[in-house]
């Protein structure tokens, strides 16, 4: 056990002013694995932080969830969903933990805490950051997660970047849609 602790690598997104990194250090241990997307938004940080902030509908972007239902909680820190997943992925549910909900800061992050998939102890961690040049929204998003057994550190930051780009490419179009 000792030993694991010692072992575990600290991952920081880099290249990230210091104000937005601290949000994004996750220590990973030595079978997990960590990343980070960063996408530009074409609408200004209320409009992006109302989509991103209701926890209870992710499906308002994350086109990869059928529905979601609140099993728990009353909508702070703790809350739980139960999200079902469209078909050909390779998951139907997730359940997931409201971590962080931070208004003022425009940071909320969640936590995988069961679900018939594979991405155990999937954390994520999502802040919004007024876009230098001013009106848009620059979005950090970073994670850590078991890397699957059978799978290598690798496959699993390509398989997961992928579901989170796409989600926060698709944050863009909502939240562009309704600052229109
Ligand atoms: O929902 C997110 O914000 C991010 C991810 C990576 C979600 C992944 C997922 O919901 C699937 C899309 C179903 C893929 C989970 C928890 C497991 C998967 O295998």
């Amino acid at each position: 056990q000792f030993q694991m602790l010692t072992a575990a690598e600290r991952c920081t997104a880099h290249a990230l002013p210091e104000a937005v990194a601290r949000h994004h250090e996750h220590a990973a241990g030595p079978k997990q694995c960590c990343s980070a997307v960063v996408q530009a938004v074409a609408a200004p940080v209320g409009a992006v932080w109302s989509v991103v902030r209701r926890f209870d509908e992710p499906q308002a972007y994350k086109h990869f969830v059928k529905s979601c239902r609140v099993v728990g909680g009353n909508g702070g820190v703790g809350t739980l969903r139960e999200v079902r997943v469209v078909s050909g992925l390779p998951a139907a549910t997730s359940t997931e933990r409201l971590e962080v909900l931070d208004d003022e800061q425009h940071v909320l992050s969640f936590r995988v805490v069961g679900g018939d998939h594979r991405l155990a102890n999937y954390r994520s961690v999502t802040t919004l950051h007024p876009a230098a040049g001013g009106g848009g929204t620059v979005v950090v998003e970073s994670y850590v997660v078991d890397v699957p057994p059978g799978n290598t550190r690798e496959d699993t930051r390509v398989f997961v970047d992928t579901i989170v780009k796409c989600n926060l490419q698709s944050l863009a179009r909502t939240a562009e849609a309704l600052h229109r």
